[in-house]
C-alpha cells in the first residue's frame, strides 16, 4: 500500500494533522473562544469521524518511526485497542454534534481528548 515508510509516515501524520485541526475548532466552541454553531462543530465531528478509521493501516511492519514509540509494534494489540477507544470516543462526540446537545459535546469532547491523549503518553515521542 505504501512503497515507502516515509511514506506510510507521512499519511499518518497528515491524517493526525487534519483530524488536530477540525477537533482543535471543537475544541474552540468547547472553550468559549469561538461562538457555538451547530452545522460547523457537526461538520468538523463527521470529518474527524472519518478521518479516525485512516491512520491504523499506516503502521504496519516495517513502518516503524515518525513520532511512534517502538511500542506501536512491539505490543500491537495494545496499541490497537487504545486506537479502538479513541474510535469509539469519536463516534460518541458526532453523535453529540449532529444532536447540537451541548452539553453533550462538551462531555463527548473532553472523553475524546483524553483518548488523545492516553495514546500520546504510551505511543508517541515526547
Ligand atoms: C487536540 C489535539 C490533540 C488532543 C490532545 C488532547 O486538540 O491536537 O492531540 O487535543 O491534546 O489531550
Amino acid at each position: 500500500q505504501f512503497k515507502k515508510p516515509e511514506d506510510a509516515i507521512k499519511y499518518r501524520q497528515s491524517v493526525y494533522t487534519v483530524m488536530a485541526n477540525s477537533f482543535g475548532k471543537i475544541g474552540a466552541v468547547v472553550k468559549g473562544e469561538t461562538p457555538y454553531n451547530k452545522d460547523e462543530v457537526a461538520k468538523n465531528a463527521a470529518i474527524v469521524a472519518t478521518l479516525s478509521a485512516l491512520p491504523w493501516q499506516a503502521f504496519g511492519p516495517g513502518t516503524e518511526g515518525g513520532n511512534a514509540l517502538p511500542v506501536v509494534w512491539s505490543d500491537n494489540a495494545k496499541f490497537k485497542s487504545a486506537s479502538e477507544k479513541m474510535q469509539l470516543a469519536i463516534v460518541n462526540l458526532n453523535v453529540a454534534a449532529q444532536s447540537g446537545d451541548q452539553e453533550a459535546i462538551k462531555k463527548a469532547f473532553g472523553a475524546a481528548g483524553q483518548t488523545c491523549k492516553n495514546c500520546h503518553d504510551d505511543f508517541k515521542k515526547k
